[in-house]
């Protein structure tokens, strides 16, 4: 007996998807310091993300970003990722690095840049077809950085009629998954700037239209777990796209810099029926690690979601109803304070092992001459990072 035997089969099929981009070299815009054993080209990528999986049990997918992880054969690369035991899942797309984009790209004042989007997307959903995936993430740079500049107005309606040209070219069985984020690259206003706007365009779009919700992009003291119930609430919630912030758009390790935000944020999924099979919730990582290595940052980042849902999910549920019903505040507040203060790290290494697993993910990738391979192999060619 543990006290993980009730929730075990929420954590038997937790699945966390991982972002190829975080294995390539990243930096802030005033350095980039790369790394040794960086992968060079998607392929390398897939196995870095396929070590994370092996150790943890937890990342048995990874997502690609286009034109970043374009490659001559997708058959090729999906084989691939089986043969490691993961598979390719969320397809980013990326109008935000190409000149033409400078001033947009769906909401652009040019026809012909937006037609340049489309096609962007429509070539996404191509790859779709040879990768298997289901999702479409659309993260738009579009903005304005000057009041004024252009009309508010107008490029929310060029949005939508992009929005719509995409969500026609969609399979059946595919979503198109879309994120907002409330400043950066524009300073003054962008286009899909808070999960309303982004939840107004899903509604309007249709069913197979969702929601990607961003931790790190909201304002400062934002009360992120309300969003989350909400858009759980409408059936609108598609995906997590996970990391910490201490300021911005950190891109941190998630559950690093507020631990406790994550349990709330993972205790609303949980009461909302986000961890349930066909809630159509993917919970992603979006991270970079700029300056810690980045295999271990991603076994981290995922050990942290894993140890917060198993907390959220040990939030005495008939209690908290018992003690909420009864106008009980600080008793309510306590039942959240208990689960969130339990150590559940013995249980889940016990759990690990008894699937075959490492008791400890991190010292298992340590003691692994896994790095050092990499490091002594991966020479030549050009390490991967933003742009390839
Ligand atoms: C934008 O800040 C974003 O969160 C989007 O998801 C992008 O696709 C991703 O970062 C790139 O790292
Ligand atoms: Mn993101």
């Amino acid at each position: 007996m543990t006290i993980l035997d009730d929730i075990s089969p929420v954590l038997e099929r937790q699945a966390i998807e991982v972002p190829s981009w975080a294995y390539g070299n990243s930096g802030t815009r005033f350095k980039v310091f790369a790394q040794p054993g960086v992968p060079r080209d998607p392929f390398e990528k897939i196995a870095d993300a396929a070590q994370v999986h092996a150790l943890t049990g937890l990342a048995p997918s990874v997502a690609l970003h286009i034109p970043w992880d374009e490659v001559d054969d997708f058959a090729k690369l999906r084989d691939h990722a089986e043969s490691l035991g993961v598979g390719l899942g969320t397809i980013n797309s990326n109008t935000f690095q190409d000149d033409v984009y400078k001033l947009g790209s769906l909401a652009h004042t040019d026809p012909e840049v937006r037609q340049a989007a489309v096609d962007h997307h429509l070539r996404c959903i191509e790859i779709m077809g040879e990768t298997g995936s289901q999702d479409l993430k659309i993260w738009l740079a579009d903005g304005t950085n000057y009041p004024g500049q252009d009309d508010i107005r107008t490029r929310q309606a060029r949005l939508d009629e992009g929005l719509a040209a995409i969500y026609d070219r969609l399979q059946p069985d595919q979503r198109l998954v879309l994120e907002y984020k409330f400043f950066e690259p524009a300073f003054y206003h962008m286009d899909v700037p808070d999960w309303g706007t982004s939840y107004a365009h899903c509604v309007a779009l249709g069913e197979r239209a969702v929601v990607c919700l961003d931790t790190g992009h909201h304002a400062p003291g934002t009360n992120i777990e309300f969003i989350v119930a909400q858009l759980l609430r409408f059936g609108k919630l598609g995906s997590f796209d996970f990391n910490s912030r201490f300021y911005a758009d950190d891109d941190l390790i998630v559950g690093a810099a507020d631990p406790f935000q994550l349990f709330r944020i993972l205790h609303e999924v949980n009461c909302g029926d986000g961890f349930e099979p066909d809630s159509g919730v993917v919970f992603m990582l979006d991270q970079c690690h700029n300056i810690e290595q980045r295999i271990p940052g991603q076994i981290r980042s995922v050990l942290n979601v894993q140890e917060m849902t198993a907390r959220a999910l040990l939030v005495d549920a008939d209690a908290l109803v018992t003690a909420q019903q009864a106008g009980d505040v600080l008793g309510a507040n306590e039942v959240l304070m208990d689960a969130f203060y339990t150590d559940v790290r013995p249980a889940l290494a016990d759990w690990r092992e008894a699937r075959g697993l490492p008791r400890d993910p991190m010292s298992a990738y340590k003691a692994s001459n896994y790095q050092t391979e990499i490091e002594r192999t991966r020479t030549g060619g050009q390490q991967a990072g933003w742009g390839a």
